[in-house]
């Protein structure tokens, strides 16, 4: 890696070369790199994070294309990450994605990265939050995040998102009672995309009703249900207006302050987490070392004592 302050400048410059190296320098481990995210943190510009989830194949690669080039219209700088349901076997990516977001990957203002969802330590909550620090850094904004629309991966990106959009299909997994409740609640905006199929004014409907049974005080945000249909250009100024709109929203009244502490805390705890669990492996394969060879291998009894003797060395200490 080049020098601390040639890559800071590169950064600030918008350098994605330098961007992508330091990335990977980051997902390595590299001492080095954290310095350099330490550094750039504080000459972040504030970027609105959209987080989108839903079922594969609503259609979110394809909105987020349209909405970048929306945004490229308005002559946004805008960033992409995609988080890859990478394989054990091949930590393959997918190329559809990359094939649907290739008319912007040529362009110098779209800053498009794909993480795995495992393969660092820390998981993908890290790698996130790496890259969106980069991201705003370089002053990409706004910047989407595609989830895969499932499991674990699916709350890491809503949790470090400024706004968040569940986007549905008319047909695809059966509508809403096929989601998890969770997900659900915290949607910002409901997109129904694929509105140029015959049911989605159904689905439409079946949202608003959801949300019509939920109370919501002025202070509170309302979310919206928005009919898309990127083939034929259908619905997505509205839907990028209702997302400026969130974004107008937690501008206010120090809305946006507390979501942003709650994100730096999670890092935090996240780095924490990696950091301890990293010497406690050493620490623990050194007492279960000296431990095992004159005990009955019964693992219940071991991991008791075990954990009996480590929480008076290292937690009561402290
Ligand atoms: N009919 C219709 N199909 C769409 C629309 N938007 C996306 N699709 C198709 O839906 C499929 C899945 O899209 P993709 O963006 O990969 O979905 P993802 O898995 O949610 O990212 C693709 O074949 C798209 O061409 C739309 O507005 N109308
Ligand atoms: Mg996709």
């Amino acid at each position: 890696m080049p020098k601390v302050q040639a890559i800071l400048e590169g950064i600030l410059k918008k350098d994605a070369l330098i961007a992508s190296r330091l990335l990977r320098a980051v997902d390595d481990q590299d001492p080095k790199a954290v310095e350099i995210l330490e550094k750039i943190y504080p000459k972040r510009k504030p970027s609105q994070v959209i987080g989108l989830t839903g079922p594969p194949g609503v259609g979110k690669s394809t909105l987020i294309d349209a909405l970048v080039a929306k945004e490229r219209e308005g002559g946004a700088c805008v960033g992409v990450l995609a988080i890859d349901p990478s394989s054990p076997f091949t930590g393959g990516a997918l190329l559809g994605d990359r094939i649907r977001m290739s008319r912007h990957a040529s362009d110098p203002d779209v800053f498009i990265r794909s993480l795995a969802s495992r393969g660092r330590m820390g998981g993908l909550s890290a790698s996130l939050q790496d890259s969106l620090v980069v991201m705003q850094a370089m002053g990409y904004s706004p910047i989407f995040v595609e989830t895969v629309g499932t499991g674990q991966d699916e709350v890491e990106v809503l949790r470090v998102s400024h706004t968040t959009l569940v986007v549905l299909a008319p047909g695809l997994g059966d509508s809403i009672q096929s989601l998890k409740a969770g997900i659900m609640e915290i949607a910002d905006i409901y997109v129904v995309n694929k509105a140029d199929k015959d049911s989605a004014r159904t689905l439409q409907s079946e949202i608003e009703d959801l949300i019509g049974m939920k109370v919501y005080t002025p202070e509170d945000w309302q979310p919206r249900v928005i009919l898309t249909s990127p083939a034929y250009n259908q619905g997505l100024k509205e839907l990028q207006e209702a997302i400026k709109a969130h974004w107008t929203y937690l501008n206010q009244a120090g809305r946006r302050r507390r979501k942003e502490e709650q994100i730096a805390k999670q890092l935090v705890v996240g780095r924490l987490q990696d950091g301890i669990l990293h010497l406690l492996e050493a620490k623990l394969n050194h007492l279960l070392g000296g431990a095992w060879k004159d005990e009955i291998l019964n693992p219940y009894t071991m991991s008791n004592k075990l954990f009996e003797r480590f929480k008076q060395q290292v937690v009561d200490e402290t």
